[in-house]
């Protein structure tokens, strides 16, 4: 592998779960192949798992590891070309990205959607300028339009705890006070779609995702008949992607938000989520510390879906 930006980098599915498995066992096994090499890790957003769980996994690899918040002590970075940059952004990223890639042998990027311009956040344009012009393997640790280490640190989590093979998950969104990127739940169903298993997406009207990434989905409107019979609830805001309210609030309804009467509809579901939560707008304190919330064995399989990328990418290296 050399670029890792979508679930799709993954190949057959089987065959990445059972190795992220065989990882998970027995995660120094692969300290030789990390040996001299470095991981630079570039944040432009904030992050708590990410940053950890991917420095962990680097580091049971045997690498050495830099991070930079871009935001914190880097000169601020023009994005745009043919900008006089007489304001207060000191660095162009046409330089700063070629640069970070002379100080490393895989590069990491966190770069969530701006809201700005559809078109730029759904074109990758920051990713993908990485991938262009830092000479080496990239990877995303949550960019504009995908996530896909959340994904399959999610896929993971749902082979482990899953009591049928074809098991019902259904994705709620839920409510939030800020707008939050599609990333999450676009990754989430993109892996989603890739198994057989059943899967449902349950929002409001007006917060349907782009038709690419639903997929093969049932869009059901009614949260509580999507909710019946669920194995897994995957609670998840995102802000609306249709046009003309790209990236806007435009329902905060509550009576969305998972509590136990929720969970009290599906077939004695796991509830799951990305992290981090806002408890009692997404989940109740009730549900998230319930028996059947697995969100802290599903952040800790994190570690696990990083290091089966970094592995890979070190392999192709
Ligand atoms: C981000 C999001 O929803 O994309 C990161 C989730 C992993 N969440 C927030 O900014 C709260
Ligand atoms: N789930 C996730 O990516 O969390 P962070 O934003 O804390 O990295």
């Amino acid at each position: 592998m050399r670029h890792f930006t979508s679930v799709n980098d993954l190949g057959d599915l089987k065959a990445a779960v059972k190795e992220a498995l065989e990882i998970k066992k027995n995660r120094y096994a692969w300290q030789e192949l990390g040996r001299n090499r470095t991981a630079l890790l570039i944040f432009f957003n904030n992050s708590l798992r990410t940053r950890l769980s991917t420095q962990k996994a680097a580091m049971n690899l045997g690498m050495n590891v830099i991070v930079l918040d871009v935001n914190q002590g880097a000169w601020k970075l023009e994005t745009e070309r043919g900008v006089v940059m007489d304001g207060d952004k000191s660095e162009h990223l046409l330089e700063a990205i070629p640069v970070m890639g002379c100080y490393c042998d895989v590069i990491g990027v966190r770069s969530f959607a701006r809201f700005e311009s559809k078109e730029d956040d759904y074109n990758e344009k920051i990713l993908n300028q990485f991938i262009q012009y830092s000479g080496k393997p990239v990877f995303s640790m949550e960019a504009a339009t995908r996530h896909p280490l959340q994904s399959f640190a999610d896929l993971i989590t749902i082979e482990e705890y899953k009591k049928k093979d074809r098991p019902k998950v259904v994705m709620s969104w839920a409510p939030h006070p800020k707008a939050l990127p599609q990333a999450v739940p676009n990754s989430f169903a993109e892996m989603m779609n890739a198994t057989d298993y059943e899967f449902v997406i349950t929002h409001p009207e007006g917060y349907e995702l782009d038709p690419r990434f639903v997929g093969r989905a049932k869009v059901e409107y009614d949260q509580r008949k999507a909710l019946e019979g669920a194995d897994f609830v995957y609670a998840k805001n995102w802000a609306a992607y249709r046009d003309p309210h790209y990236g806007q609030i435009i329902c905060q309804d509550r009576s969305w938000t998972i509590d136990t009467e929720h969970m009290s509809w599906t077939d004695n579901a796991y509830f799951m989520h990305c992290l981090p939560v806002r408890r009692n707008m997404i989940v109740t304190d009730d549900v998230i510390e319930s028996p059947q919330s697995i969100v802290i064995p599903e952040a800790a399989n994190r570690e696990i879906s990083a290091q089966t990328v970094l592995k890979r990418i070190l392999e192709s290296l």
